[in-house]
């Protein structure tokens, strides 16, 4: 039997019309077969983090999703493709970063796919926006190691 699955992704961009982007983004992860939106959160920007070039918009969304963890991924993968995205060198700034932050309850670390995302927990544009749209899957304490973070939440929608 297919089961259904609660997945969360993190959006990000810091090229181009990031705001435009990032919604188109979402309208595309909603088109995915077998997936619905279920949430968003609000848009955040924040100073590129081991990256450089000018500030990222971030956001999370939650999906209910048919598809596997590698089917997802390789979605994500292509929506990135087909706004522009391109890998010159690892952070390199970006017109559309989706990571697959969260899939279900599924653990994995193989070369392809890690879930949790590895490094979620460092990072307060990924754990502000999930938190504000799933406090549950946000951990007592996370919020507090990444308090230094400079992180601001826009008033305006997507
Ligand atoms: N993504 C990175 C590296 N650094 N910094 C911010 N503020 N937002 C990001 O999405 C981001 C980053 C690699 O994916
Ligand atoms: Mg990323
Ligand atoms: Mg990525």
């Amino acid at each position: 039997m297919t089961t259904s699955a609660t997945a969360f992704v993190g959006l990000g961009a810091n090229l181009g019309d990031a705001r435009r982007t990032l919604a188109g983004a979402a309208r595309a992860l909603a088109a995915l077969p077998g997936t619905a939106l279920r949430g968003r959160s609000s848009l955040y920007r924040s100073a590129p983090i081991g990256s450089s070039g000018p500030d990222y918009l971030n956001a999370v969304v939650e999906l209910q999703t048919l598809l596997a963890p590698r089917d997802l991924l390789a979605a994500l993968q292509r929506i990135e493709q087909d706004h522009g995205r391109t890998r010159p060198y690892r952070n390199a700034p970006r017109t559309l970063d989706l990571d697959l932050l969260l899939h279900g309850d599924t653990v994995q670390d193989d070369p392809v796919l890690t879930l949790p995302h590895p490094r979620m927990r460092e990072r307060a544009f990924v754990l502000l926006p999930l938190a504000e749209i799933a406090p549950a899957r946000v951990e007592p304490g996370w919020l507090d190691r990444v308090r230094g973070q400079a992180v601001s939440r826009l008033a305006c929608g997507w």
